[in-house]
């Protein structure tokens, strides 16, 4: 249903912009002394400019402190790990608070992990998802930068991850996993 309204709303704003273009066009061939014109929209120009910023600075106000991304900083971490991106793989280096067994990462159940992702390339997409294949939490790895991805897992298993933006041929074997226990 939410599809169906959506495309009647999308079909609704199409044609309110061809039909004030249509008569934007109808208007334009009307004499209007210039100064005068100028004058108005000036006017209104500096109206808007301060009751937008208004209502920006109250929609703000109301959604800021609710925004989950600011949330989770919140939390100290009980481990750091490393996440670089490079075609086509992903290196996951413990910095503090993870350990290693057979090559895989493991990290500790119920404990706050900071991950501290970039890539040496392109940009990446770090997605992590459970076993189920449903997807917990991401965040964007990019070259030069390092993006800081807080979670705690409260379920025991193999997690995997997932380049979750197109950065090549072998973007679809960009995967790697990890244990949590
Ligand atoms: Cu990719």
């Amino acid at each position: 249903m939410i599809n169906i309204y959506a495309g009647v709303i999308a079909m609704v704003g199409i044609f309110l912009i061809m039909g004030i273009g249509f008569f934007v066009i109808s208007q334009s061939t009307a004499d209007e002394d210039a100064a005068k014109v100028t004058r108005s929209v000036y006017r209104v120009r500096k109206y808007w400019f301060f009751a937008l910023t208004l209502i920006l600075l109250v929609i703000l106000g109301f959604t800021m402190p609710r925004a989950p991304n600011l949330d989770q900083f919140k939390e100290t971490p009980q481990a750091v790990v490393a996440v670089n991106g490079k075609m086509w793989q992903w290196t996951l280096t413990s910095v503090s608070g993870a350990t290693t067994a057979d090559g895989m990462l493991v990290l500790g159940l119920n404990r706050t992990v900071e991950f501290r992702v970039t890539s040496s390339d392109v940009n990446h997409g770090f997605g992590i998802y459970n076993a189920a294949g449903t997807l917990l939490t991401q965040v964007q790895a990019m070259p030069g930068y390092t993006n800081r991805l807080l979670y705690t897992f409260h379920t025991p298993g193999l997690y995997s991850i997932l380049c979750l933006e197109y950065c090549g041929v072998g973007h679809q074997v960009m995967v790697s996993q990890f244990k949590v226990e």
